[in-house]
């Protein structure tokens, strides 16, 4: 197979995606990353793409890529990766983070016990929501799990940081997640590249571990040994920030010296703070308005934890700061902590007064967005309102090019061009279009009276529908829609089922992909059967993770790289889960019904008639 020419190249510049640029940085991270894992979702899932476009190179390497069966499962083998102090890196969407927070916490507050190892969490993020379930601000959630949050806001960044990030953790004992948002990540752009480097603990050279070296009280946290680690935070974000100053990740751009403007006042009448994608997009919007430059800008690599002597620096400079981020206040409730305590320990420091606005604009106005993202546009409009209502700013920087600004938007704004409506819809041949239209038939029929009454001698049915993550989500539209009626997230329709199976009459069907079963799906079948649900859950085998770009699933032979692996049999596992001859045991539901005996049906919903009477009975 051909590999990627673009991940060899060790100097000048070449063009990647950001997905990419994730996989390239972690080639360039000196003395190598050994594992890449994680879990396919956008806007991150081409990780695992470009995984496969450089398989063998990996391979002969000995870097071992694995798409874990869940997000959960990648952060526990990542954990695994640190006892023998190699580099390691999980990269997932922003949901995909809910579902490893349980390993992550544990595997950050045991932290990174080796020089050589190193652990890096990537979450792509969709502040959009236009195409993640629930709307994305991993910063949240990364902070509840005490793991900092590092930001990169162009594509050089995101390609450096990588290296950055590992070398972070290694200094502060920590895990280190990386926040990427969709336009970074489905954007990247032209880099210059380094050396690739290869880990010396890999596939090809494999170490014993010397058990009576494991660290356990480190490693095996249940109490008291949880909360004497937690003790240990402090100091590993000290030095984290410590280690953050020495490479000059976080900068204070555009200062003053020791007035503003050649003496027009003492302090800036404005500062700013953002990080990542934030800062990048507050810069345009000050380029468009003709600003940049005029007011200091700190720009952090960490959202959390806050490097607070790099916000003392700005408000010793500005009257007022903004704090430009996308979605809730995050970085601002730090900033105004902070220098709320800074102020109650010295009430008299003039260097401490200093505004913090962001979420809230100068008379209780609506300021930066605190719902999806932000663009420029958004930022000239409201900061030409900001700069308008704030003391000092001088005429030339509050008019003229801001007025032209604003001129321009709403322009743009009244532009009213009529794009045609497209519904997504599944392609043509997809097999997910035979079950849609069967299932659609199947419960226009139970919807029958008569139909019913002739057919099975009962009364008519609603047919109860949960969906769930693939392809197949695409029921929510149009004419699927009587096929979904609600969404727990991914490997969860069915659990969903069983919390109101209890409680209806109706019968109900869960639509789950094979990605999906392996995911967490096979969880919710064998709580059915063993709770006795009236269920009917249509395993829709494809044999690959289609929605997110077609990288395998464990029903196959060859991993991402074009390993040879143990495929799974889903019939087999499902059988598996089937006590034997359960309906005989003649176990009475509440409504009296006796519980029936579950069975296993492999169908190919091209075989139409078939397919929908067998369901239908
Ligand atoms: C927790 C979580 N992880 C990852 C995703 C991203 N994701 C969306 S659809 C999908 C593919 C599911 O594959 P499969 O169930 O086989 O369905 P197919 O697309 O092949 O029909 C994935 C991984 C997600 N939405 N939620
Ligand atoms: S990519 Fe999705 S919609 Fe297209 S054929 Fe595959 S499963 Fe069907």
């Amino acid at each position: 197979m051909k590999i990627d020419p673009r991940f060899q190249v060790e100097s000048g510049a070449e063009i990647f995606g950001g997905a990419e640029l994730l996989l390239k940085g972690c080639l360039e991270t000196p003395g190598g990353v050994a594992l890449l894992t994680g879990y396919p979702g956008s806007p991150l899932a081409g990780f695992f793409d470009s995984c496969h476009d450089i398989g063998p190179l990996l391979n002969e390497k000995g870097v071992c890529a694995k798409m874990a069966n869940n997000e959960a499962i990648s952060i526990a083998m990542l954990n695994g990766s640190q006892m023998v102090g190699v580099r390691g890196i999980a990269v997932f969407k922003s949901v995909g983070l809910h579902v490893a927070s349980d390993a992550l916490a544990l595997g950050n507050l045991a932290g990174v016990p080796h020089a050589t190892g190193g652990a890096v969490v990537v979450s792509g993020d969709d502040p959009w929501s236009d195409s993640t379930q629930v709307p994305a601000d991993s910063r949240f959630l990364f902070e509840h799990l005490r793991v900092p949050v590092m930001e990169p806001s162009n594509p050089q960044e995101l390609k450096d940081w990588v290296a950055h990030a590992f070398d972070l953790s290694v200094a502060a004992k920590l895990y280190v997640g990386m926040m990427v948002t969709v336009a970074l990540a489905d954007g990247g752009g032209t880099v210059q590249c380094q050396a690739n480097h290869w880990p010396s603990i890999s596939t090809n050279d494999r170490i014993a571990i010397e058990t009576a070296t494991i660290p356990v009280e480190q490693t095996v946290l249940l109490p008291p040994r949880s909360w004497r680690q937690e003790m240990t935070f402090d100091d590993r974000f000290k030095a984290l920030l410590a280690r953050c100053r020495q490479l000059g990740l976080s900068k204070l751009l555009y200062p003053i010296d020791r007035t503003w403007r050649g003496g027009r006042s003492q302090k800036c009448p404005i500062g700013f703070i953002s990080s990542g994608m934030s800062h990048t997009i507050l810069a345009h919007a000050l380029h468009e308005m003709g600003l940049l430059g005029q007011f200091p800008m700190l720009k952090l690599a960490f959202s959390y934890p806050l490097d607070g002597g790099l916000v003392d620096e700005l408000a010793g400079m500005c009257e007022r700061v903004v704090v430009v981020e996308e979605r809730r206040s995050f970085i601002e409730k730090q900033v105004s902590e902070h220098l709320l305590r800074r102020r109650q320990a010295e009430p008299e420091n003039p260097a401490l007064r200093c505004e913090v606005w962001g979420k809230i604009f100068p008379g209780g106005g609506a300021g930066i967005p605190d719902t999806r993202g932000l663009h420029p546009s958004i930022l000239i409009d409201l900061l030409t309102r900001f700069l308008r209502d704030t003391p000092n700013i001088p005429h030339e920087l509050s008019n003229g090019k801001l007025s032209e600004e604003l001129e321009v938007i709403r322009l743009a704004g009244r532009l009213q061009e009529a794009v045609p409506v497209r519904t997504p819809a599944y392609c043509p041949g997809c097999p997910h279009r035979d079950s849609s239209s069967a299932l659609l038939e199947i419960r226009k029929r139970l919807l029958d009276p008569v139909y019913m009454q002739e057919r099975h001698n009962r009364k008519a049915m609603d047919l109860v529908a949960h969906g769930d993550t693939g392809c197949y989500t695409m029921m929510m539209f149009e004419p699927n829609k009587p096929l979904m009626h609600n969404y727990s997230g991914m490997g969860l329709g069915g659990a969903t089922g069983g919390g109101v199976d209890p409680f209806i009459t109706n019968k109900q069907i869960v639509f789950m992909g094979d990605g999906t079963f392996f995911h967490s799906g096979q969880v919710a079948i064998a709580n059915s059967i063993n709770q006795g649900q009236d269920i009917t859950y249509i395993i829709l085998e494809n044999k690959t993770t289609a929605m997110t770009g077609h990288q395998p699933n464990p029903t196959l032979q060859e991993d991402i790289t074009g390993n040879m692996v143990l495929a799974h049999d889903i019939e087999r596992i499902v059988n598996a889960l089937i006590p034997e001859a359960a309906g005989s045991l003649g176990i009475k539901r509440r409504d009296g019904r006796t519980l029936p005996q579950p069975r296993v049906i492999r169908m190919n919903p091209a075989s139409r008639d078939e397919y929908r009477d067998t369901l239908e009975r």
